[in-house]
């Protein structure tokens, strides 16, 4: 028997026979519910019921059906396993630490030591463990997406199912079935519960995802306490409804049960799977089993002795790990993964010589890299004072970009012909049930399924993007926030950014959205101003591996301006630049603007200059590109001499303080919109250049 160096080792010798005569199954099934328990008791916080309960199936998904090599968590085929209840992080922390699961870095380099060890399970929930209390992607190798935010996993995973007939679809060739694997997520009420879930649900059965199995924990608890207060549905029925294939075990710990579902749904064609596995949580504890304590707090070390007692273990083991554990699941998903990596290495090595260029894009792909040639034909826009919209710039942009990169494609939440993200060229065809090849998808209203369905096509290394009015993203927040947690290079297009579509009124009209996605750390967020700053916009995001990119575009016409006599658009790769300057002399004041205020300033600088005031024009798309610049690039901009500023922008005035400082004026939006013409908007609200040249005169004493 191996024992971690707890003072409780002497204790261990009469139940030890016990657990000597336990099968190997139940031997490590019993130790991922105590590394839990101890887990959680250790670090006084943490939620021990739920993986006490799901211990049998986590052990059976993973030891014998998961194709998944320890010793190559990235492999590009692997069988994928998500735990959207993710509280019970400590089922993951187990089995990728009894798996001995290798640590890869961001730039997917295999470092050579365990991802997860004993002592990261010891130190749970602590600072800089290797066991947070979430699967936290990027940060434990082996997790295949963040979870928390109950419902994210599970849709995330439909983007995940949809990644993987696409590229099944492009790549795989007779003899060669290159991309081929199945995606498990393991959900609870929670789950089920959740708006998001039911989107992604309705979504994968509409499209018929059969790769993809859902795992539900019915163990009827929630915080609260039974479901019965909260959640009385046929869930079964739920499921027949959106086309999925249900099954059910009743008795969580029947592995033989379990294993054979499993082996159903891989079976299964046409249609999405979801078990409903009754369970009870907290199993084993005498005295908390199938209560809501069980959920969210240690045992307590006498229930942990009682619960121990229960499953023939010993009673004041701690973080014990019997001898044959690990070898047991080398055995099991060890050699099954390691064989089957090294099958498919193989496989890829011959598919290389018929098929060069589909191999060299996998390569790529998985790297995050871009294809040769990947931004030619990207349009250039010639000078137009009526100009034309963010959103239209933007179409052209991706059509462009989706001919150049084979795995860049997306779709919108019903808002296609809108948001101006439809593919049209020839062959860019539709993602549906039976066109798994189509590179546009059609997400249906259902924004926050979108946003994570982007994630789980991010994560599965193709380049996605989804659309939708930027008045939404509040639906697709969530997703959107995920994204850079898990620091995904997903793309969020938004249209109607602003109070360009007047007539909408106030429920249309985006007002603190701008501030809220600029609050998201790492979250690289740009409103470019004209068609060639959108072109430039999209240039940066294409390039981002590691950063998710939001991109908020005009419905509305904006003038194209004249880059001969303006700065080039390509300083959009700073965030912010000066655009029009003051000729020779330092300026008077800054006028700073994004998207479509740009123009109003450009108007007003011209007619401050004709009014011999000089002003500087810099248009900033975005705060957080140019953040990232050096000190000295931002005082070139925004030279700190300069301390009369306006900024000009549709938007809530919150945060503009940081540009234009306590003697600036915000020119923005401290109320909602209205229902009315564009015009009259601009006016009532003061986004025209007559208004910004007022302001500029009296912070200069001379209006
Ligand atoms: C979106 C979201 N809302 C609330 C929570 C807080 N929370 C964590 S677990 C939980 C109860 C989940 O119940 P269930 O999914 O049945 O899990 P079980 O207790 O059965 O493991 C809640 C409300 C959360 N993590 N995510
Ligand atoms: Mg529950």
């Amino acid at each position: 028997m191996r024992v971690g160096t707890s003072p409780d080792e002497g204790a261990l010798s009469l139940a030890g026979e016990r657990v000597a005569s336990m099968d190997l199954d139940q031997l490590c099934i019993n130790t991922i519910r105590t590394l839990s328990m101890d887990a959680v008791q250790q670090a006084k916080s943490g939620h021990p019921g739920t993986p006490m309960a799901l211990a049998p199936l986590v052990y059976t998904i993973w030891n014998r059906v998961l194709r998944f090599d320890p010793q190559d968590p990235i492999w590009p085929d692997r069988d994928r396993f998500i735990l959207s209840n993710g509280h019970a992080s400590m089922l993951l922390w187990s089995v990728l630490h009894l798996t001995r699961t290798q640590a890869v870095n961001a730039e997917y380099e295999k470092l050579g030591h365990a991802s997860v060890t004993l002592d990261d399970l010891r130190r749970f929930r602590q600072l800089d463990s290797k066991a947070p209390g979430h699967p936290e992607y990027h940060w434990v190798s082996g997790v295949e997406t963040t979870t928390g935010p109950l419902g994210q996993g599970i849709a995330t995973s439909v983007g995940m199912a949809i990644a993987e007939k696409w590229l099944a679809n492009r790549y795989n060739r007779p003899g060669f079935p290159i991309f081929d694997y199945r995606i498990y997520a393991v959900c609870g009420d929670g789950c089920l519960m959740e708006g998001v879930g039911s989107e992604a649900a309705s979504l994968a059965g509409h499209l018929g995802l059969d790769n993809l199995c859902w795992i539900y924990d019915n163990n009827r608890i929630t915080i609260e306490g039974h479901t019965n207060i909260t959640f009385s549905e046929d869930v079964a029925m739920r499921f027949l409804a959106y086309g999925w294939n249900v099954l059910r075990i009743s008795d969580a710990n029947d592995i033989g049960r379990i294993e054979h579902c499993l082996e159903r749904s891989r079976q299964n064609t046409g249609s999405p799977t979801l078990i409903i596995l009754d369970s009870h949580i907290g199993y084993g504890s005498p005295h908390k089993q199938d209560t809501a304590e069980a959920h969210g707090e240690p045992l307590g070390e006498e229930e942990i002795r009682l619960t121990k007692r229960a499953y023939g273990w010993p009673a004041d083991g701690k973080f014990l790990v019997p001898d044959g554990v690990y070898e047991h699941f080398e055995e099991g998903v060890g050699k099954r993964g390691a064989s089957a990596c090294r099958d498919w290495k193989q496989l890829f090595e011959e598919y290389r010589s018929p098929y060069p260029e589909l191999a060299a894009e996998i390569d790529r792909m998985q790297r995050r890299e871009l294809p040769e040639g990947w931004d030619r034909n990207l349009p250039v826009f010639p000078a137009d004072p009526k100009g034309i919209a963010g959103r239209e710039a933007s179409g052209k942009a991706l059509n462009v970009l989706a001919q150049n990169i084979p795995w860049f494609l997306g779709g919108s939440a019903d808002l296609g012909p809108s948001n101006k993200t439809l593919l049209t060229y020839e062959g860019a065809g539709h993602f549906e049930a039976n066109q798994r090849g189509g590179k546009n998808l059609h997400f249906g209203i259902r924004e926050h399924a979108m946003g994570a369905t982007l994630n789980g096509l991010a994560l599965s290394k193709v380049r996605p993007y989804g659309a939708t009015f930027f008045i939404f993203s509040d639906y697709e927040r969530p997703a959107i926030r995920l994204s850079a947690l898990m620091e995904l290079p997903t793309i969020f297009v938004f249209t109607h950014d602003a109070m360009g579509d007047g007539e909408d009124g106030p429920t249309h009209q985006p007002v603190e959205h701008l501030a809220s996605l600029r609050a998201i750390p790492g979250l690289v967020l740009l409103r470019p101003g004209d068609a060639n700053e959108v072109v430039e916009a999209y240039r940066y995001i294409l390039q981002l591996r590691h950063q998710p990119a939001v991109l908020v575009l005009s419905r509305q016409p904006l003038p194209t301006l004249d880059r001969t006599k303006y700065a080039a658009a390509s300083g959009v790769a700073r965030g912010a630049y000066v655009l029009a300057d003051a000729g020779g002399a330092d300026p008077e004041v800054i006028l700073i603007a994004s998207g479509s205020e740009v123009s109003v300033a450009v108007d007003a600088h011209e007619k401050l200059a004709g009014e011999g005031i000089r002003s500087r024009v810099v248009s900033m798309p975005s705060w957080d590109i140019f953040e990232h610049q050096s000190q000295e690039y931002r005082d070139s901009v925004l030279p700190p001499k300069v301390a009369v500023r306006v900024a000009i922008e549709q938007a809530s005035t919150f945060g503009w303080e940081r540009y234009i400082g306590l003697k600036g004026r915000a020119i923005g939006m401290t109320t909602f919109g209205a229902s009315a013409p564009l015009k009259e908007l601009q006016r009532k609200f003061g986004f025209e250049p007559a208004r910004v040249t007022a302001v500029a005169k009296e912070l200069l004493g001379k209006g």
